[in-house]
């Protein structure tokens, strides 16, 4: 196996094992670094998650290390809308944290599209 992928992960993590391929998911996107799949509870029309393949637990466990990969992120999210579909906009959040509504914890980013969205979120 390449070093490059030779990836750090978490014991019992459902994202790392979903990255891994132990786990099903419908992708919409992979590369070497990112996996993008679809929410298994949407909450919008389009609703994709994008997922760095090393485990890194939140947006507040990344380092400066991550900078490179947490642009890619961002990049692979607009990269999904745009092959989705999402031309009249779409919203990119990450929740953190136990206040910031996270329940999976393996930083994910949600990409979510096909409807109109509110402000504030709730
Ligand atoms: P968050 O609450 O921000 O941590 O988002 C976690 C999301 O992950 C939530 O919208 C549901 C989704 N999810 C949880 N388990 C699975 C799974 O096994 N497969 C897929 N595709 N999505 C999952």
């Amino acid at each position: 196996m390449a070093s490059s992928t030779l990836l750090r992960m978490a014991a019992d993590c459902i994202f790392c094992r979903i990255a891994a391929g132990t786990i099903p998911s419908t992708k919409v996107f992979e590369d070497e670094r990112v996996l993008a799949f679809r929410d298994l509870h949407p909450v919008a029309p389009t609703h994709v998650l994008v997922i760095p393949k090393e485990h890194i637990a939140s947006t507040a466990h990344a380092v400066e290390t991550h900078e490179a990969l947490l642009g890619h992120l961002l990049l692979v999210a607009a990269k999904v809308a745009e092959q989705e579909g999402l031309a009249k906009g779409f919203r990119v959040v990450t929740n953190t944290g136990a206040d910031g509504g996270q329940t999976v914890d393996h930083l994910h980013l949600h990409v979510l599209g096909g409807r109109s969205m509110t402000w504030p979120p709730g």
